[in-house]
């Protein structure tokens, strides 16, 4: 008989739990655990400026809440939430504020709040509408591909923190290389999306067939996918806005809570294997003579430098590039872990996490971003977590010879517990072939990244 996901999710907690080695692990798996327990979903709207999101989520919610205009207009990702109304400012140094409804626009407006000079990090705001009732968390974005690159780096920050994905097209002009390059990248995050074609009360129903059938080719090659479902509406007058809505709550309705296991249990795979090789790594270095680890940690020690060297270098070309630099973080997570198995004789691994290069950063003057600096602090925090827990294993060795017997039988049996759950999910059932495509929407890797 195979387990509910969140039991084996609970019982791995209660293993993290006993050992201060995957207290990282730990962690991650609390956040599953609410996730799955709360089953919220994040819908966001997402599209290259003045498609007309604003005007959507206005809409849905049948509600005038979000400032929209005919210049570039939304700076700051806002998120709605079922309540009574009221809207907060989250501001990037950790600050909340509740502000009046009213003055929302001063915060979200790229107008009165300019390349979000006011460092807003979000704004939550809370409306009594139906369609968020039960756990719907919808989310405006700023649009991609305007001269403002803050705005297009806040968009695809938000794509990974997605559920799903409200893909926003409009009539008045056909896809373009920047929204074929968004959906590429978009994809790899594989949230469930839903395409919007806006503004069909400004052209006739032949053009609006002959705009529809060439978007759905395109997007379904870019997608690699054999069907999409593609909603013709405008925002304006209300039309096409109740299919889009039902079809989200119908998916919402039969499949969220499978969506979120699933997406769970892969994630719990990933996370038991991170626990794994800590693990392994912990009991190789307990076991080490003195000449060893010297050794090791010298050859250890020229990897870094020539990490380091060779990410200063990259970071010269693509200070301004969060998306290049994510990519060369991961690369380097991967070159160390296949130096740390070839020096530890076992298989290492880290897991690849999305880095938040899209805020912060100095800003010249000419408006680009220079992320050198959080750039190489993330690198050095990679080395020299990895060089503290080695070193301080081997503390522990020299001063307490003693009970180093007994740490190594707690340790087996932590790995033997874990190896048990580790099969147990791998039997489960979790990938999206499983998912019967008539019924159930593909929804894959979600949220907990
Ligand atoms: N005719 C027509 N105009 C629309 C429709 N939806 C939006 N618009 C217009 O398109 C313009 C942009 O609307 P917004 O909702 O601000 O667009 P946005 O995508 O949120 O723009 P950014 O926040 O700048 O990315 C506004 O002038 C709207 O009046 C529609 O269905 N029909
Ligand atoms: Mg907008």
């Amino acid at each position: 008989m195979l387990r509910p996901i969140i039991e084996i999710t609970k019982e791995m907690r209660e293993v993290f739990s006993h050992y201060d080695l995957t207290r990282k692990e730990l962690k991650r798996t609390e956040d599953l655990i609410d996730k799955i327990e709360n089953q919220k979903i994040t819908i966001s709207v997402i599209g290259q400026f003045k498609r007309g999101k604003s005007m959507l989520v206005n809409s849905i919610l049948g509600d005038k809440i979000l400032p929209i205009g005919i210049v570039p207009v939304t700076a700051v990702v806002t998120t709605i939430e079922h309540g009574e109304r009221a809207a907060t400012v989250r501001f990037d140094n950790g600050i909340i504020k509740e502000i009046p409804f009213e003055d929302m626009s001063d915060y979200i407006n790229e107008q009165s709040n300019s390349d979000n000079h006011l460092g807003v990090r979000q704004v939550a705001v809370y409306s009594p509408s139906d369609f968020l009732e039960g756990g719907i968390t919808l989310v405006d974005t700023p649009g991609v591909g305007s001269v403002h690159q803050k705005n297009t780096d806040e968009a695809y920050a938000f794509v990974k923190e997605s559920d799903a994905v409200i893909f926003m097209l409009s009539v008045d002009s056909p896809i373009n290389q920047i929204e074929v390059e968004f959906l590429k990248n978009a994809k790899e995050f594989a949230s469930k999306f839903y395409f919007v074609v806006n503004k069909i009360d400004t052209i006739d129903e032949d053009d609006l067939k002959e705009y529809v059938d060439y978007c759905r080719d395109l997007i379904k090659r870019l997608m690699e996918v054999d069907s999409i479902q593609l909603f013709s509406v405008s925002a304006k007058k209300g039309i096409g806005v109740e299919e889009l809505k039902s079809a989200i709550r119908h998916d919402c309705e039969t499949t969220v809570r499978d969506i979120i296991e699933r997406s769970a249990g892969l994630k719990m795979k990933d996370i038991g294997a991170s626990a794994l090789s800590q693990i392994m790594l912990y009991r190789t270095t307990l076991q080490m003579t003195h000449k060893q680890f010297e050794y090791t940690f010298d050859e250890l020690e020229k990897t870094f430098n020539e990490l380091r060297r060779d990410a200063e270098e990259y970071a010269e070309h693509f200070r301004s590039n969060p998306r290049m630099l994510e990519a060369k973080l991961n690369d380097i997570r991967n070159s160390l872990s296949d130096e740390v198995s070839r020096l530890f004789r076992i298989d290492y691994y880290y897991d690849i996490t999305s880095v938040d290069f899209y805020r912060g950063g100095k800003v010249d003057e000419d408006g680009r971003r220079d992320l050198r600096e959080d750039f190489m602090k993330a690198v050095n925090d990679i080395f020299s977590e990895l060089e503290q827990t080695i070193k301080s294993v081997f503390m522990f060795k020299e001063e307490n010879t003693l009970t180093v017997t007994q740490r190594i039988y707690d340790v087996n049996k932590l790995t033997r517990r874990l190896v048990r759950l580790k099969t147990e999910l791998d039997r489960t059932p979790l990938e999206q072939a499983e998912i019967d495509a008539n019924k159930k929407p593909e929804f894959k890797q979600v949220h907990c990244e």
